[in-house]
């Protein structure tokens, strides 16, 4: 196959690693996005945040390759602004390059994306493979028209939004190919999820949910629906993982793993036929987990260590208004099977409701200590493009839209009795301390039998001390060697961007 002579750079733009973490992951969108494009076009991926020099790297890039077409990734709402800055960056240096973006963010907010990053020419609504493709096609053409190409919006010369009509779903996600892991270092010292072990790695399998939870970007942006990747595919992809990379453990992406039953018996008796000795944490809901009671033995034997349960939270009540479509008794009854076939249970859980109130924390918590080993409490947030975020900012409780915040560990909005916020992000890290340092927790650290499990409870020890002495003594957090702030790449570079800065603001909490 002839590739279009379009140059096309994806740029992942550079972040900061969540301190929590201590590590990063190439984004499986973008890496798979690339793989499919390749075939057609030369195009190149740029994860920022593994340089050496991020924003310096970017724009040496940008003025060395200086590629036709630049698409950004969007990938949460947290990372907003530094793709914003990432465009104008290359609009500063490269003013005739065709600029698009991509991800759940701006497809759900694509006209406040226009409006505060005009730098934007382009947005990607949705799943990226085919439009893209087109987009790339018609540019490659010279077409300046480009409202016939399904799923994009841009500005029409009024400035007016345009969003063509919709891009249906692929259909079949195993036409696509293995994500394209050989544009990336796989080798980088900060690729991994070393909460898990020495060579772990994240992967995505499936897309979307069936689900209707409200305050989930997840189900609107893949429009409750799920498609996964047969077994056998999921197996060639381990296996290129196992032998070229070197990695055994896997926190499974996919929403929910086991959406259908058809799928995790093929998983399981895939894996035990390629022996490939790895170990899966996955996703799921309890009722499903309930629904797979019977093949919960061989998920054991297949390498599954962990089920991640989004529970939420512990009053029928809460579920019921956030549309959780769950009983408590079913929640309960999930945790049983698991602990029965001793998975390590990670519980995804919210506080910071409205209603909240001290013994309504302790419910939850007290909750969790019968079932959870690993505790994943967020703080309640908004996601703009949910209902959630509707009905909240309705109510005027949205408080906080600098996008920086939106990690689920700082609070956006207050509760009824609470207004202080800094006071609600302090009640959720001493709440994941207090859970780490009870006694039974401290004991499994060191003597539990389950190994994955005491490597796990280190790592989250060593960081409650970390969080402690930053509190006490105001030791800085981790942050990554190579971060940079964008204001302190301006400074550096002396010149300035000629262009808008939308949503920037210097971020103070990091000294540069
Ligand atoms: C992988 C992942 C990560 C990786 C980051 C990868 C990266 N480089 O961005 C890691 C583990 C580091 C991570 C961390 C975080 N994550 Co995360 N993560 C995921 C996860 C598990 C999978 C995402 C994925 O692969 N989706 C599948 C791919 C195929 O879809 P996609 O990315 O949308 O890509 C497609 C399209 O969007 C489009 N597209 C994407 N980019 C581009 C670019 C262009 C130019 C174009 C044209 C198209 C395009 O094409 C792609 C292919 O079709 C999701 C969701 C989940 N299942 O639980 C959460 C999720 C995205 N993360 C989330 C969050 C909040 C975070 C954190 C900010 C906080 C937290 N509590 O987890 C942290 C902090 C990160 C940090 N500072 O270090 C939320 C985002 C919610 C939101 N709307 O803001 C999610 C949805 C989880 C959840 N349910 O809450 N995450
Ligand atoms: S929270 Fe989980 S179950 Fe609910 S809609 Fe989102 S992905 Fe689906």
């Amino acid at each position: 196959m002839t590739k279009s002579k379009t140059k096309f750079l994806l740029v992942d733009p550079p972040h900061r690693i969540w301190d929590i973490l201590k590590a990063w992951i190439p984004s499986p969108g973008c890496l798979q996005l690339a793989a499919y494009l390749e075939d057609y076009f030369s195009i190149d991926f740029m994860d920022c945040t593994l340089n050496k020099s991020p924003w310096h790297d970017l724009e040496k890039k940008l003025r060395a390759d200086r590629p036709d077409v630049v698409g950004i990734s969007i990938g949460c709402t947290y990372f907003t602004y530094d793709g914003y800055n990432a465009a104008s960056l290359v609009r500063d240096i490269l003013p005739d390059a065709v600029i698009i973006v991509g991800g759940a963010h701006p497809t759900l907010n694509a006209d406040e994306c226009f409006a505060d990053c005009p730098e934007i020419d382009f947005i990607c609504m949705g799943e990226g493979e085919y439009t893209t493709r087109e987009f790339l096609e018609n540019f490659a053409k010279g077409n300046p028209d480009y409202s016939h190409i399904k799923g994009l919006a841009y500005k029409d010369e009024q400035g007016n939004l345009v969003i063509n009509e919709k891009r249906p779903l692929i259909e079949d996600l195993d036409s696509l190919p293995i994500p394209a892991y050989h544009l990336v270092d796989m080798e980088h010292p900060y690729i991994g999820l070393p909460s898990e072990g020495k060579r772990a790695f994240l992967v995505n399998f499936a897309r979307g949910c069936g689900f209707r939870c409200k305050f989930c970007s997840e189900s609107v942006f893949w429009e409750r629906k799920w498609r996964g990747r047969c077994p056998e595919l999921i197996g060639d992809e381990l296996e290129l993982l196992k032998k070229t990379y070197n990695r055994d453990t896997f926190y499974v992406g996919d929403n929910i793993f086991n959406f259908t039953r058809e799928r995790s018996k093929g998983f399981i008796s895939e894996m035990k036929k390629r022996d490939l000795k790895q170990n899966f944490w996955l996703q799921s809901r309890a009722d499903i987990v309930v629904r797979d009671a019977d093949l919960m033995a061989g998920f054991k034997e297949a390498g599954v260590y962990q089920f991640m349960i989004g529970v939420e939270y512990s009053s029928q009540e809460v579920l019921n208004t956030l549309d959780k479509d769950i009983s408590m008794q079913t929640v309960e009854k999930a945790m049983q099977i698991l602990q029965k076939h001793q998975f390590m249970i990670m519980a995804t859980l919210m506080i910071g409701h409205w209603d909240e109130t001290d013994e309504d924390r302790q419910k939850l918590f007290d909750f969790c200590t019968k079932y959870v080993n690993h505790f994943g409490l967020n703080v309640v947030t908004p996601l703009p493009g949910t209902e959630f975020h509707t009905e909240m900012k309705a109510l005027g409780r949205v408080e906080n839209v600098d996008y920086r915040k939106f990690d689920y560990i700082q609070a956006i909005m207050p509760t009824k009795e609470i207004d202080d916020l800094d006071k609600i992000t302090e009640l959720h890290l001493g709440m994941i301390r207090k859970f780490y340092w009870r006694p039974i927790e401290l004991w499994r650290t060191f003597f539990s039998k389950n190994k994955i499990l005491r490597h796990h409870h280190r790592y989250f020890m060593k960081y409650g001390f970390e969080v402690a002495q930053h509190e006490i003594f105001g030791k800085p957090l981790w942050v990554q060697e190579n971060f940079q702030t964008f204001e302190s790449f301006l400074r550096e570079r002396g010149v300035p961007i000629n262009g808008s800065f939308a949503g920037y603001e210097p971020d103070e909490s990091v000294e540069i």
